[in-house]
């Protein structure tokens, strides 16, 4: 069960509809997605809600999974991510060890919607950064009880560069104008493959030749959703729930950067494909 959130061409209304392949049945009435992931048993609310039209999915303009949520990310719950990280920033390299098999996750401010692209919308570069990366990763959808409804593909853009050169400056590295991406949709959860079977994919093009691709899958996360989700909601509150990246498995080579014009894709198994094209702040 996919649920997106769309927006006639001409500009008109937005709508919530569960996606039937090329096609889309809207819910009925004004349903927010909130409406659903906040109820108590979203996929009955779905089904109860299902008797709109069913329309073309070409009809419409595809906006980011998210209403009024934060944005969070946990960090280093790959071990790909740890050695990254470790490579990046030598006098940091032990803070990334640690907290690799701490009990206690990274977990960061990532973004606000007005920040967040959604699926064909573009990502940004930072102009004052030379080393700049996709981030893709498992997103969970929790709502405002702190209950995982939901999964969706999330994009952690990253300047390495000011990252690695303090770890202090990481808010810059991780948080500015389009540093997210979300999409396509929400899968329910209950509706994703088992772990192992998640797998999540990476392929940037540039002038439409493949310029990096990677893989990996929800196994080799080094966190539990529960840990996660626990230590995001202790001594915390999201009145309007929260979307939480739970960190990346897929790192590029050193000598990798995005450049503008480049195009990202991430594919996760259970959820689809988020495609984002680069541009660089003026
Ligand atoms: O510690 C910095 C950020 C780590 C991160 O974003 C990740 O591992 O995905
Ligand atoms: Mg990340």
């Amino acid at each position: 069960m996919h649920l997106l959130k769309l927006r006639e061409r001409d500009g008109g209304p937005v709508h919530v509809g569960l996606r039937e392949g090329e096609n889309v049945r809207l819910l009925s009435g004004d349903s927010t997605l909130s409406d659903v992931l906040e109820h108590d048993s979203p996929a009955d609310v779905v089904r109860k809600l299902s008797t709109g039209a069913v329309r073309k999915l070409l009809d419409f303009d595809w906006l980011a999974p998210i209403d009024r949520q934060e944005v969070w990310a946990a960090g280093v719950t790959y071990r790909r991510s740890r050695t990254a990280r470790m490579e990046e920033s030598e006098h940091s390299a032990t803070c990334y060890d640690r907290v690799y098999t701490a009990a206690r996750p990274e977990l960061f401010f990532k973004s606000t919607p007005h920040r967040v692209a959604g699926p064909g919308q573009p990502v940004r570069i930072r102009r004052d950064s030379a080393w700049n990366v996709p981030e893709p990763e498992l997103t969970l959808v929790i709502n405002s009880k702190l209950k995982l409804v939901g999964f969706t593909i999330g994009n952690d853009m990253s300047s390495r560069d000011i990252e690695g050169e303090n770890p202090l400056y990481l808010p810059q590295a991780k948080v500015y104008q389009g540093s997210a991406a979300l999409g396509p949709g929400i899968t329910l959860a209950g509706f994703m493959p088992p772990p192992e079977k998640t797998r999540i994919g990476l392929v940037v093009r540039r002038g439409g030749t493949e310029v990096f691709s990677g893989q990996t899958d929800v196994s080799q996360l080094h966190r539990t959703f529960d840990d996660l989700i626990d230590y995001l909601g202790r001594d915390n509150s999201f009145p309007s729930g929260v979307l939480l990246m739970t960190g990346t498995g897929i790192v590029p080579p050193s000598d990798f950067t995005l450049s503008p014009g480049d195009e990202i894709s991430i594919s996760i198994d259970g959820i689809g494909t988020l495609t984002n094209p680069v541009v660089r702040s003026s």
